[in-house]
């Protein structure tokens, strides 16, 4: 008995020097502590069982705190059964608890002259209670009655200090118990003949702590019972709405996953810090999906905040299809310089456009026309609107050009025309319009020869005389020429009558007639000419039978004829329409006009190629940024056309953001700058949150740059590398959804990406995936993986589909292939796909029907999704949008993720795994050669001694990583099954 306290008090002394409560005492953010002995404040008071077996033992810290620990050390006496219980633990909701245990244990051979029944371990036990009925009593206590957690060992008992001496070893264990569900819990140790101190037990649950995501803000919650993630709907803050219903998973171990859905700021505020702030006067936002409160444009004005849009100046107006970001405008001022050229009884008006055109680029002209009564130069004329009688071409209102002709003018008549310059906020305006007049008057002439008869050698004409007139006419004279001889020969004729036979004429020849009017004032002007035709010799008469019956077949024939063209039109035009429906929608866009901004809402890409002028792509979808708003920090990558930096993007009255820069390499081709903008000019059109976001671009200075959203983590394929394992199967189904998310959104816009792979997806800093990499030259050049095909062009092989490959058949149906691919690269890790093969073995193992197995602890649903992904025919493969579903549902009901396709061998004939004669080898050939050391000091020389190797060996041998002893022991697996199959053939194992 006095041997063992010694060594009590011993163990007790060095734990004390051991000791640091400051560090003891601070818990994570996301653990609710339900009992920590070591913050008692008075005497534990456990009931322990014998009375000689465990003590509570009161030490101070090395501030002076009091701790309560309890120890037992009845080594030297068998059939030791010591309990120790604490009080009721109330579980305050929580469903799964956690056990922590600080504690140090002797071993046994450190302990002179102690009996073979010494031991090195305890028994840790709970009890459920709903605390009415008492625990069942220590001095009866049997394991049976306690649900046993787990039975403690010591890592370690002693370490060595830095002097070399032995000194006790505070040993850390944390057990979980699960699916709790009364009031409370009592915790039992059990010690069967050791030498323990118990320091410190902790009983704590976990919580995923309030969050604030997307502007949604999610409450503080209780983790699940077991691996069950708990669905949180979140809300939005203070002044935000819903754009998408936002939620969350609280995982078991207390961190928030997958986020999806967002709230975005109402109008009237922007998102700052992660809150919606009111815009400052002066500034406003009109939808909610804007980004960031702008600045009042010009002519308008906000006096106080939270303004959704700002209100015009005085003397300005909005019309009600501007937009809000739109400057005010005010009506054009009068049109200028009017000229007009009368022509009879016809007028063509011209004038200049108004030089001010209120700021609008929708001014339009109107004419008003006024006819004025009185003969020219009378003193007092009166004036009345012209009605319909005026005929204006192209029209009378809503002219575009400033020209107009009116005709059908009453002859020898004044007229006044009033033109006005109108935009489209004139009618909003109280003011009088400004118009600018012009005065015409027309001249007399004959109306239209209204009636003619022909023979071979005459034509009779009859006409109309002048309306009103200087006088009675006292003839009408006759003009009319050969056509075409005008020069040579014409003849004048005159009559007192309005009908004429001109005789004498040659037979089948056409004549040009123009008749006027001789009065007592003079002559007046000629009416308009008229052609006119002599009949043929040989002319059949009208009425004869004969030329009926040709008639008829004529008529006849006509109608057939028109009935096959109208057919030959509808059948072409079905054909047409055949092809267009099979056309490739990278043929289909291009038919898409350009000079077009897409509208809010409309889901269109349009081409950079439909524009003749490819900066004017650049103009319309990307916004210019002063160089002086940039501040570029340090060079992150190479791209295609130059270096890519990070920095930060200013603009002014915005936050400052950070930002990734590329810059095109001095030197480059007028092509080249093509190439490179046309990413941004893509780019430029979408918004959505798994597309990377353009912020703008630099073309009016060099280096000529795209300025886009800053991705923290990079591209995903070396993120994921550089994480191998560390992510749970949830975490990377929430990437996988991201980028399904975004595709589903581009596919959508028509826009077919053709290079869909990890490398071109950007992770930022919360794990969110954003597709990029938009140029129209990347996949050709800046791709490292892209290769040239036989029928030229370079393809990514191991990411495209077969029928892009074979005939460039590229379709949102091929991405979805890209997509599989893509996902088995974010289960694997980042590994390549097909590994080493050849790009022409996997052309060949595809066409073969061949698909990529599952990777590592791959469940089985994922893999299955990557088999539709790969269907042969494009039609039997899923959309996007039928991917972003499947992944949701996946997401919220875990449980079946459970079944893993354990799949780990590539089922290809043709690529039997290759055979290792070393363990260096095989280590190298599945590039873990950081490991080579660890295996051979720890004994490891011939393959067939890794055969066996488990998860816990590995530990020791010192692979820590899990990614990384998965990697290895899926190794191990198809070593094994290498060694199966040779087994099989009869031959000798190569290990
Ligand atoms: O894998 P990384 O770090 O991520 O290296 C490449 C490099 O630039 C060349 O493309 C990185 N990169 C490209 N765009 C961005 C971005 N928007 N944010 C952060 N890194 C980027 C990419």
């Amino acid at each position: 008995m006095a041997l063992y306290r010694i060594y009590s008090s011993l163990f007790l002394f060095l734990l004390h020097t051991l000791l640091d409560c400051q560090a003891l005492r601070n818990y994570p953010d996301n653990e609710v502590t339900l009992l920590d002995s070591m913050s008692a404040p008075g005497d534990l008071g456990w009931e322990a069982y014998p009375s000689e077996g465990w003590e509570e033992i009161s030490v101070m810290d090395e501030r002076n705190i009091p701790m309560r620990t309890y120890q037992v050390c009845n080594v030297m006496e068998a059939n030791q059964n010591n309990w120790l219980r604490t009080a009721l633990i109330p579980r305050a909701g929580a469903r799964r608890v956690y056990v922590e245990l600080k504690f140090t244990l002797r071993d046994c051979n450190s302990l002179p002259g102690v009996p073979g029944t010494c031991k090195e371990t305890f028994n840790v036990y709970y009890h459920e209670s709903d605390g009415a009925v008492p625990p069942p009593p220590l001095r009866h206590a049997r394991e049976s009655q306690y649900v046993k957690i787990d039975t403690i060992a010591a890592d370690e008992s002693f370490t060595q200090s830095d002097v070399g001496e032995r000194v006790m070893k505070l040993n850390t264990e944390v057990r979980h118990i699960g699916g709790l569900s009364k009031r409370g819990l009592y915790l039992a140790f059990q010690d069967l003949g050791a030498c323990i101190a118990l320091v410190s037990v902790r009983v704590f649950y976990k919580r995923c702590p309030l969050a604030v995501t997307n502007l949604a803000l999610f409450s503080d919650t209780v983790t699940g019972g077991d691996q069950a993630l708990v669905e949180v709907r979140g809300s939005c803050v203070e002044y935000a709405e819903e754009l998408e219903a936002p939620r969350m998973f609280c995982s078991a171990d207390g961190g928030w996953l997958v986020p999806i859905g967002r709230c975005v700021c109402r109008p009237g505020f922007e998102e700052i810090d992660g809150q919606c702030q009111p815009c400052r006067p002066g500034f406003y936002k009109a939808s909610a999906m804007d980004a960031y409160c702008m600045k009042c444009p010009s002519h308008s004005y906000s006096h106080q905040d939270k303004a959704s849009e700002c209100v015009c100046e005085r003397g300005y107006y909005r019309a009600e299809t501007d937009p809000r970001s739109m400057a005010c405008t005010r009506p054009p001022s009068s049109p200028g310089n009017p000229i007009s050229t009368v022509n009879e009884t016809a007028v063509t008006l011209e004038w200049s456009p108004p030089r001010d055109t209120g700021g609008r680029g929708d001014v339009t002209y109107s004419v008003h026309c006024r006819k004025c009564s009185g003969s020219v130069g009378e003193m007092v004329e009166k004036c009345v609107p012209c009605g319909s009688s005026a005929h204006f071409s192209p029209r009378q209102f809503g002219l575009t050009h400033p020209r107009v002709q009116v005709s059908e003018l009453q002859p020898r008549t004044n007229y006044t025309f009033s033109i006005e310059a109108v935009n489209g906020v004139s009618d909003l305006s109280p003011s009088p319009r400004h118009l600018v007049n012009i005065n015409i008057t027309t001249s007399q002439t004959v109306s239209v020869i209204v009636k003619e008869r022909r023979s071979r050698d005459s034509i009779t004409l009859a006409w109309q005389g002048p309306e009103t007139s200087d006088g009675a006419v006292v003839e009408y004279e006759v003009t009319y020429y050969e056509k075409n001889q005008r020069d040579q020969n014409y003849t004048v004729l005159k009559t007192k009558s309005n009908i004429m036979t001109v005789e004498g004429l040659k037979p089948g020849t056409t004549y040009v007639f123009r008749v006027r009017a001789h009065t007592d004032g003079g002559y007046g002007n000629y009416g308009g000419e008229i052609e006119l035709e002599t009949r043929h010799e040989d002319m059949l008469a009208v009425g004869d039978p004969n030329q009926n019956t040709i008639l008829a077949v004529s008529i006849a024939a006509g109608v057939v004829l028109l009935i096959l063209l109208v057919a030959c039109f509808v059948v072409s035009g079905r054909h047409c329409g055949y092809i267009k429906a099979k056309q490739d929608p990278e043929e289909e866009k291009m038919q898409f006009q350009h000079g077009r901004v897409p509208l809010p809402g409309s889901r269109t890409y349009i081409h950079p190629h439909t524009y003749e002028d490819p900066n004017q792509a650049v103009r319309d979808f990307a916004k210019e940024i002063d160089v002086s708003n940039i501040r570029i920090e340090r060079v992150i990558g190479a791209g295609e056309f130059g270096e890519v930096c990070s920095g930060r993007l200013r603009l002014p009255s915005k936050r400052e953001i950070h930002v990734a820069i590329k810059s095109l390499k001095a030197g480059y081709t007028e092509q080249q700058r093509r190439d490179f903008l046309s990413e941004a000019s893509i780019m430029g059109q979408f918004d959505h949150p798994n597309i990377i976001r353009l912020e703008g671009v630099v073309t009016r200075c060099k280096p000529v740059m795209i300025i886009t959203e800053y991705m923290e983590n990079g591209s995903l394929d070396t993120f994921l590398k550089k994480h191998d394992g560390q992510f749970t199967v949830i975490q990377l189904l929430g990437m996988m959804r991201g980028i399904a998310a975004g595709m589903q959104y581009l596919s959508e816009m028509n826009y077919v990406h053709r290079d869909l792979a990890a490398r071109n997806i950007l992770v930022n800093g919360n794990l969110v995936c954003k597709v990029s990499d938009f140029g129209l030259s990347r996949v050709l050049e800046d791709d490292p993986d892209a290769v040239y095909t036989t029928r030229g062009g370079k393809i990514p092989i191991r990411w495209t589909a077969p029928e892009a490959i074979a005939y460039r058949k590229f379709t949102s149906a091929s991405d979805v292939w890209s997509y599989g691919i893509t996902m088995w690269e974010v289960i694997s890790y980042g590994e390549r796909p097909y590994w080493e093969m050849s790009n022409q073995d996997v052309i060949k193992a595809i066409d073969e029907g061949y698909r990529l197995p599952a990777p590592m602890d791959c469940p089985v649903v994922l893999h299955q999704l990557m088999l539709d992904c790969w269907e042969k025919n494009r039609s039997d493969r899923p959309k996007f949008g039928q991917i972003v579903i499947n992944l949701d549902q996946l997401i919220r009901n875990p449980s079946s993720l459970k079944q893993l396709a354990n799949s780990t061998v590539w089922e290809d004939p043709v690529t039997p795994e290759p055979a290792f004669s070393t363990v260096a080898d095989w280590l190298d050939s599945i590039k873990m050669s950081q490991y080579k050391e660890h295996f051979s000091s720890a004994g490891y020389v011939s393959l067939d001694s890794v055969l066996y190797v488990s998860v816990s060996e590995l530990g020791k041998l010192g692979v820590v990583l899990a990614g990384h002893q998965k990697k290895i022991l899926s190794s191990i697996q198809c070593l094994h099954v290498q060694q199966q199959q040779q087994q099989q053939q009869g031959t000798q194992v190569q290990v």
